[in-house]
């Protein structure tokens, strides 16, 4: 029997950092999921029997992150009709420009989700994941509901005390 889960690949493991965000936002939410490291250049072939095996076994999202020039989740995107979302990594001298374009910028007919460059955009992964989610999991589009009513309510008693 599979059981649903999110996998969150990256280029390397120089990547988790960033990608700390993402798996934050997972926890939050009680999503199952798995990190590994998987690479669309050093590891091509082991990146897709993970995609193929994870695909088996209940995988309902990719979540893919890398730097520099950023093919990996355009390459998941290719090998499954699942969701696959892309988080540029910003590293290199180029501060993940290279990045954002490589992951956003596919061909017709095979798409990424793409989302903002570095921190924000893993934060945002793991948002955009259980909304995804959520569409057929209705606890957990009330998590995702109650989070953001909580996040409304928090920030708008910081505006209260900055008027005191
Ligand atoms: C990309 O190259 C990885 O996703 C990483 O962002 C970048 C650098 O990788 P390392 O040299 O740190 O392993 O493929």
């Amino acid at each position: 029997m599979s059981s649903t889960f999110v996998a969150i690949l990256m280029g390397s493991d120089s990547d988790l950092p960033v990608m700390q965000a993402t798996i934050s936002v997972l926890k939050t939410f009680g999503i199952e999921h798995e990190v590994r490291v998987r690479s669309a250049h050093r590891t091509p072939d082991a990146a897709k029997a993970y995609v193929k095996d994870a695909e088996e076994r209940g995988c309902k999202v990719f979540i893919c992150a890398a730097g520099l020039a950023a093919h990996l989740a355009g390459a998941v995107a290719g090998m499954t009709t699942r969701p696959v979302i892309g988080v540029p990594i910003d590293n290199g001298p180029l501060q993940g420009h290279d990045a954002l374009l490589s992951t956003v910028m596919m061909p017709g007919g095979i798409p990424v989700a793409t989302v903002a460059i570095g921190k924000a955009g893993a934060k945002n992964a793991g948002y955009l994941a259980a909304q995804i989610l959520g569409v057929a999991d209705q606890s957990i589009a009330e998590k995702v509901k109650a989070e953001r009513a909580a996040n409304v309510i928090a920030l708008l008693a910081k505006d209260e005390a900055m008027q005191a």
